[in-house]
């Protein structure tokens, strides 16, 4: 074991999923090293524990793990876990952490963000209960960036990733698992698979694309071998380093292929994808995307359809982004809906204390107590189960949900890459503005509030500041905008938008349209296209 002096002493803050830059930064000499040293400092379990290990398979994934076994090692873990090949999507580690009672699990993925050479690494970092770990110990991994003067480590390590079994490595305890089997049997305990077997030998037709990151292994193993599904039905369902050019974002810019099958073509029913790492997914029915705000709602609305939620939900909880439209399902339900600052991180005290048993966000993340993650498979088969049961097709089911809730019209707009000072200036200027904003009148809208959310935890009563702008306006429409913690070049500044009508409104008009009065109040608000010189902005949803 060697004791390194580090050469490199840059303070490295978490972001909203953990650290993501750019990978030539995470391939310097000692860079990945004193990260992770600095997640053992602040993981004291690990000590003579077990560590969950894998990634999505982008490039330097498999460099990475070899560097974090000698680390271990070095640092006196007692059982490293991997998954084979050096492959696990962040909710199959949730799922292993859970059912090994393993102490912490470290996921190699940049998720969303594009992979590669010249693309971005990252790492997660996940607690004894599956989840996202806290803001008190992200905090704390980030004062450790500040004080680190050397890491401890086993120096070339080469581990054959390939082949299962337990193993001992300078008297560790390395255990090889398959990358899907655990999590593939969990899926299995929580929906009817005989059902969607049945769905899947009639006329159906579906197709998955696993955009070359983690999500194809898992989709292969789940949909076509315990399901039936026909081989051709999952695309891009070899992980490669690169993603083969794709970049993983479930959403309509980059999803492109699921997009124009299903908004060009009429042959397919159901079509779906999934981010880098597996965590998030859309669906999209003939001519229909799924909003993810909606989804949340429909899956809520329809739990007891499935297996495992049969008797009820406990609650949901929705980022506070995330569109209204599952609070009326609450509403109608009984139970309670809690907002949430973005993050996964923050579900987890709630679902752990049995405030909720679903949650979700409108970047495509939904997920359930079955783990602490959010869960892009999972939200698929919820999808299936309750088609197979209603033998509803997507567009349907989003009408029937449309015409008993009403519609959350919703958009979300992305100034990506936008100088980091410039982006300080447009918030700080918001915030000067925000006690005479309340009651401003916009043509025909009225702000009835504005403030800066601050989340308050209902189980240990921390407390997360700034976590984003909420312009609430009458008549149910909001405005959210807040700086994205994932980015690894300059500053990304989201503006999210709902409009709520009723089931007796319009319910099929055009997004935008709906949403011009809200765009055009931002826009006077934030006077972002003066700030920044020309027109950054990205229709993402
Ligand atoms: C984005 C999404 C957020 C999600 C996060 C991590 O964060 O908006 O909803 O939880 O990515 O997702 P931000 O700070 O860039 O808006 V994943 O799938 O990339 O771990
Ligand atoms: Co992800």
């Amino acid at each position: 074991m060697d004791m390194i002096q580090t050469t490199y002493f840059d303070d490295q803050k978490p972001g909203t999923s953990g650290l993501r830059k750019k990978t030539k930064v995470f391939t310097k000499k000692n860079y990945l090293e004193n990260y992770v040293q600095c997640l053992f400092n602040s993981i004291p379990e690990l000590i003579g524990g077990t560590l969950v290990l894998g990634g999505d398979g982008r490039y330097f994934n498999k460099e990475a793990i070899q560097k974090i076994v000698g680390m271990a090692s070095a640092n006196g873990v007692s059982k490293v876990i991997l998954g084979c090949d050096g492959l696990l999507s962040t909710p199959a580690v949730s799922c292993i952490i859970r059912k090994y009672k393993a102490d912490a699990g470290i996921i190699l993925s940049a998720s969303h963000n594009p992979g590669g050479i010249e693309g971005d690494f990252g790492i997660k970092l996940n607690g004894s209960n599956g989840g996202p770990v806290s803001e008190q110990i992200t905090n704390k991994i980030y004062e450790q960036t500040k004080l680190i003067k050397n890491y401890k480590i086993v120096q070339d390590v080469h581990i054959n990733l390939n082949i299962l079994g337990l193993f001992d490595f300078m008297g560790m305890t390395i255990e090889i698992i398959d990358s899907v089997n655990d999590y593939a049997n969990l899926m299995n305990s929580i929906f009817d698979f005989n059902a969607i077997k049945s769905l899947f030998s009639t006329e159906f037709t579906f197709c998955f694309d696993g955009m070359n990151a983690v999500t194809g292994p898992y989709a292969n193993e789940i949909f076509v071998n315990r399901l039936g599904a026909p081989a051709t039905s999952i695309i891009n369902s070899t992980p490669k380093e690169d993603f083969g050019g794709l970049h993983p974002d479930p959403n309509h810019r980059n999803a492109r292929e699921i997009f124009s099958m299903m908004f060009d073509g009429d042959n397919v029913d159901f079509a779906a994808c999934s981010d880098g790492d597996g965590d998030r997914s859309i669906v999209l029915g003939k001519k229909t995307f799924v909003s993810p705000s909606d989804s949340l709602a429909l899956l809520t609305a329809n739990a007891t359809l499935i297996k495992k939620y049969k008797d009820g939900i406990l609650g949901v909880a929705r980022s506070v982004p995330t569109s209204k439209a599952v609070d009326l399902v609450a509403k109608k339900l009984n139970i309670k809906c809690y907002e949430t600052p973005t993050g996964w991180k923050f579900f987890g005290n709630l679902i752990d204390n049995q405030l909720i048993t679903f949650c979700g966000e409108e970047s495509a993340g939904a997920g359930s107590s079955h783990i602490r993650e959010k869960d892009g498979i999972w939200a698929v088969l919820m999808w299936l189960n309750i088609i197979a049961v209603t033998k509803l097709n997507i567009p349907q089911l989003i009408n029937k949900h449309w015409k008993e809730f009403g519609r959350h019209y919703y958009s979300r707009h992305d100034y990506e890459e936008i100088e980091e000072s410039k982006a300080i200036y447009i918030f700080r200027a918001i915030e000067e503005k925000l006690s005479t904003l309340r009651g401003f009148v916009f043509g025909d809208e009225t702000v009835s509030s504005a403030e800066i959310f601050t989340y308050k935890d209902p189980v240990d009563k921390s407390i997360s500041e700034n976590q984003g702008i909420v312009i609430e306006l009458e008549g149910s429409s909001r405005i959210v905008i807040r700086l994205s913690g994932t980015g690894t070049a300059g500053a990304t500044l989201r503006i999210y938008f709902e409009k709520y009508v009723t089931p007796e409104e319009n319910l099929y008009q055009d997004t935008q349209m709906v949403l011009s009065n809200l765009i055009n109040i931002a826009n006077e608000i934030t006077q972002i296209k003066d700030v920044l010189g020309k027109d950054f902005r990205k229709v993402i949803s």
